[in-house]
């Protein structure tokens, strides 16, 4: 992509309204724009970032045999009235009458909505376990919305949704869950700690939060270091086989929000005790009959009786996790993206257009890196080199490769890691080398 042609709307000042880092660099940055209050367009950036995360979550459900749906964003008031969550669900719902008076709503979460289908379609416990999800944007007229896209109005959510024959079913779907959020959020550069939770207006008796570390996070936290090293990005897990094990590795350990903390036990913890602060970017229930009991999803069972399905939900902030990702990694210049949700892997700077070897260099090495198929930011706009260096840095782009006259006449270019602030001297050859890796 060439910068001169792009949409980035960069901003020199820093937006007033703006009170964390995240909300901060987004706008900076130019990834989203304020529509009203909770509510953001996403700009090219941005959207490009939440895209790619939104691949990462999807690509982490598929491989639990977690099937993708896509379910309406506006649902009948009727659902909600079956499940008695109409009235329950007070001022943060957003109500809807359509033309012919009928009361709808914006769907804040869809668990009633599953559950219809469920039960519309599935008969027998021979088509069970199963798993759904889908990518949809909610709305909670939150009473404080704030941070950016971290606590809005309108969010996008990743919400699954297990059936299962009985509890021990409803178990081991709520562990395949519990551990391929651990990979996902390792995934998007990530630690992640779960935590024992209230299961709140969504119900239930088992639950945990996730939590990423970051300095502005809403909830305090305390930890056994442990947590932290355990990497399952590298072990190939079986989805089907006893996942029991992990799930009681990150279990069993302590970590407790401010509220649940336990002096004895951070007492003989001594120095493996941590306390910080997180954002929780991902929660999971298990409800068990709940929903099925009010909405009458029944199946046929092994000996012919009906049976009331067990039911969990999952959900994972797919917009709040552009936000969360930024508290986690950035510094006074700007983000640092994760290779793995970055917008582009590199931003090609341009020492000074209009000099012909600079632009012969530069046309040569962004199209070189494109036929690798390395996502290029090309900064080719008549700017000067030290509003170019900025603009990349509070862009975040993992890797940014400089030419300059100076350079190019030894035949080098330099390569810089954002993350290290690292740079290197070498060939183009060598440049491109490394870049397209
Ligand atoms: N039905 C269940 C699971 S699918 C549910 O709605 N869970 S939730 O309320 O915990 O939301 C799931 C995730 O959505 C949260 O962990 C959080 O990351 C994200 N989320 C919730 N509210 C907001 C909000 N106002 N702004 C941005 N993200 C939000």
């Amino acid at each position: 992509m060439r910068l001169s042609r792009y949409f980035l709307p960069t901003l020199k000042e820093t937006p007033s309204e703006a009170q964390i880092a995240s909300h901060r660099l987004m706008l900076r940055a130019g990834m989203i724009r304020q529509s009203s209050a909770g509510i953001y367009s996403w700009l090219p950036l941005g959207f490009r970032v939440l895209k790619r995360i939104e691949q990462i979550v999807r690509e982490e459900q598929n491989a639990i045999g977690c099937h993708e749906i896509l379910m309406p964003t506006i649902q009948p008031a009727d659902l909600w009235r079956e499940s008695k969550r109409y009235d329950a669900y007070g001022p943060e719902m957003l109500r809807i009458t359509d033309r012919h008076e009928r009361d709808m709503l914006y769907g804040p979460t869809n668990e009633e909505q599953i559950t219809d289908i469920f039960r519309t379609t599935v008969r027998s416990y021979r088509h069970l376990p199963k798993l759904l999800y889908h990518i949809q944007w909610k709305f909670r007229d939150e009473i404080r919305p704030r941070f950016g896209v971290m606590r809005g109005r309108e969010f996008l959510m990743k919400d699954a949704y297990s059936f299962d024959i009985d509890k021990a079913g409803a178990r081991l779907s709520y562990n395949k869950m519990f551990v391929s959020y651990l990979r996902t959020f390792e995934r998007l550069g990530l630690k992640a700690i779960p935590m024992k939770a209230e299961s709140g207006p969504i119900g239930g008796d088992m639950s945990h939060e996730f939590l990423i570390l970051a300095d502005t996070g809403e909830s305090e936290i305390a930890y056994h270091r442990d947590l932290l090293n355990i990497d399952l990005t590298k072990r190939d897990i079986d989805f089907d086989g006893n996942l029991q094990p992990i799930v009681d590795t990150f279990t069993l350990k302590y970590a407790a929000t401010d509220q649940e903390r336990d002096p004895v036990t951070e007492k003989n913890l001594g120095e493996n005790l941590v306390t910080g602060r997180g954002v929780e970017v991902g929660h999971i229930f298990y409800f068990g009959t709940k929903y099925s009991k009010a909405m009458n999803a029944l199946v046929t069972g092994p000996d012919g009786d009906e049976v009331m399905v067990e039911m969990g939900s999952y959900g994972i902030g797919v917009s709040r996790l552009v936000g969360g990702i930024i508290e986690a990694s950035h510094d006074e210049a700007g983000i640092i993206w994760p290779e793995s949700v970055a917008p582009f892997k590199v931003g090609l700077i341009n020492l000074k257009s209009n000099d012909a070897d600079c632009d012969t260099a530069c046309e040569g090495m962004y199209d070189a890196l494109g036929k690798a198929g390395v996502d290029v930011l090309y900064d080719d706009r008549g700017e000067r080199a030290g509003v170019k260096f900025t603009d990349m840095d509070l862009i975040g782009l993992p890797w940014q490769l400089i030419a300059g006259p100076r350079g190019l006449k030894a035949g080098t270019v330099e390569v810089k890691c954002r993350k290290t602030g690292e740079r290197q001297e070498v060939s183009i050859d060598s440049a491109l080398s490394m870049l397209s890796q």
